[in-house]
Parts: C-alpha cells; structure tokens; sequence
C-alpha cells in the first residue's frame, strides 16, 4: 500500500497472506506441476554439493518476459504487457558465465539465453537447401547459429541451465512459489532476479467469464483487481535467506527512484534495479539501503550490453551477502 504522499505503508503480513492465498486458492491448477517438481528437484541435486558432484553452485531463478491476464477461462483475449525477455535472456547468459546455475522462468515465445542474435522474423531465414534432402546454414548467420547451439547445449547439458515457461499471471506466480520452496534448502547460495514485467490487475478465476466475450453485448465492463503483491512474502517466508533482487520500471523518470525506494522498504529487497522503458538496454540504477549505482552500457564497445557490468556488480553484492548476516 502506498500513502498519498508516496511513502511506503507497512500491510500487516497476515493481511497480505490471506489475498495470496485467495490468489492461490482460486487460481486454475498448474497442468504440469508434477513434471516441474521433478525438473527442479534433479536441477537441485545436480547442483548440490555431494561427494560425487564436488562443489555447489549458486542457483539464481531469474524471471523474464511479462505475465499475461486472461479475460475468459477458455482464452481468446487477454491482457499482456511489452516485455521483450530480453534483459532476463541476457543477463542468463552471464549468471551462467559467472558460474551460477539459473533456473529460467520465461514468458513463452519471448527471447532465449544464447539465441538473441537469431533472426526471428522468420528464424527460417538462417537455412537454406544444399540439395534435396540437406540443409545447411546461411554464410551471414553461422556464427550465431553456432554460438546459440554451443552455448545453450553445453549450458543445458551441463545441468547449468533449467528452462520453465509460463504465460498466465496465475502460472507465474504458482511456479515462482514452487521454485523459491525448493531452493529455500540452499539459504544465502541462492538469488531471486526478478526481471519479469508481472501484471499488477487482473480478473479472478472465479469471475471470469466461461465463454468467449460477446461484443453483441455492449461495451465492455470488466472489474480488474490487483494482484496480491508476492515479493514480501517470497522474502520472508517462501526463501528468506536468498539474495533478492526486483526491478522498477517507469515512464516517468521524476518517479523512478522514489518508487524503486519505495519498493526496497516495502518488500525488504536486497536491491532494485531501477530503470526507464526507453534507456532500458543503455543503463539502469542499482538501488540499495545505502547507495544508488548507474550502471552503464561501455558504448566504446560496439555489440556491448548493459546487463554485463550489472551483472557483475550483483555477483559481487552477491558474495558479500553469503558472507554477511543474511536473513
Ligand atoms: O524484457 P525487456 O528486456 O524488454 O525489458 C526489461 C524490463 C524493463 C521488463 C525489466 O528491466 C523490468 O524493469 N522489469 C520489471 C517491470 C516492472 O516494473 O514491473
């Protein structure tokens, strides 16, 4: 909750549990939850200190592309936002780089790690006949082509790299639960990176309609309600040793900080990534309780992007959490 002067309101826990598990409780069910829970678990184990595997790694689940709110139960229209899952594809690629095991919430058809360079209008463009029954790839994509199937097989091969999609707000906010439960056993070796645009309405199960909606019935009046925020009770109760970082996307920079601030008080993050919907892949703010770092594109590198410098910030404050009191 937001006082009208803009300073964050604390909201009784209990109060903010009961609309999480009205969400929960009225959301349709997963249709593969049992297939996801035993992704994770193998995705755990095999990430895990044991005598045959040596070291752990860290697990970082990082959310990309943004939710979508449905309109009926039987979906022909929804509501959906712009989120390209570019920034989570990119910032996937780096994790894994610094020697993180990412556990990759998507939105589906949105940007893959590895696979930004292809073309995907149409990805069909990067092929072409050598003679009737073999294909090669095209001279001006091979590079990409190559660097998107070596470093995705290797990353998924290596049990580096775990791929769960998602579309509807309601199977976002049921797997990002999931993931945080099963990885809670790793305490401060795990971190949350939030990058997904999550829809703040939307209609209830329970009220929507069955059926496609009728414009022979007049205009449209529909009651969106907002959706539980999850974040302060990801922290507290779901993985309350993980690193925990949000993002804070504005139009308006006049705003951007004092809501990524508010953001931080609010839900107890760690940090906030602030940023800005038109300067988004050329800079972002790292906000914590003591400083606020722009983190910058090296524009004397052509091809370069904003979220290798972030990355490497986050790694670090990373480190320094596992050290310090982390709760
Ligand atoms: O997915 P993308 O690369 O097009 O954009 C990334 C982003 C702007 C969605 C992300 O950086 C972000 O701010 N996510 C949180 C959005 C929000 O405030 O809900």
């Amino acid at each position: 909750m937001e006082s009208t002067n803009g300073t964050a309101i604390e909201v009784p826990l209990g109060q903010v549990n009961a609309e999480i598990e009205s969400f929960f409780e009225s959301a349709p069910p997963l249709k593969d939850s049992a297939d996801i829970s035993k992704k994770l678990k193998e995705f755990i184990e095999l990430n895990s200190a044991t005598p045959g595997n040596g070291s752990a790694r860290r697990v970082v689940c990082v959310s990309s592309g943004g939710t979508t709110v449905p309109l009926e139960q039987r979906c022909v229209r929804y509501i959906d936002n712009f989120s390209s899952g570019h920034r989570g594809a990119t910032s996937t690629e780096y994790f894994i780089n610094a020697g993180y095991a990412v556990i990759y919430l998507y939105r589906r058809g949105t940007f893959q790690p590895y696979c930004r360079s292809l073309p995907d209008d149409p990805l069909l463009e990067c092929f072409e006949f050598i003679d009737e029954s073999d294909i090669q790839v095209r001279q001006p994509y091979s590079e990409a082509v190559k660097r998107a199937i070596n470093g995705h097989h290797t990353a998924v091969a290596a049990g580096h790299l775990l791929k769960l999609p998602f579309t509807t707000i309601f199977e976002y906010l049921q797997m990002l639960q999931m993931i945080a439960i099963s990885i809670r056993n790793l305490g401060p070796h795990t971190m949350f990176y939030l990058a997904a645009a999550v829809s703040d309405f939307y209609v209830p199960w329970k009220d929507m309609a069955e059926h496609k909606i009728q414009s022979a019935s007049g205009p449209l009046d529909m009651r969106l309600v907002q959706v539980p925020k999850m974040l302060s009770v990801l922290r507290k109760e779901w993985a309350p040793m993980a690193f925990c970082i949000s993002f804070k996307l504005e139009t308006d920079s006049e705003i951007l900080l004092q809501k990524a601030d508010m953001a931080l008080k609010k839900y107890k993050m760690h940090v906030v990534v602030a940023n800005e919907l038109l300067t988004r892949k050329e800079e972002v703010i790292v906000v914590t309780s003591d400083e606020k770092i722009h983190v910058c594109r090296d524009k004397t590198r052509p091809g370069s992007d904003v979220e290798k410098p972030l990355i490497e910030l986050l790694v670090e404050r990373h480190s320094a959490h596992i050290k310090g009191p982390h709760a």
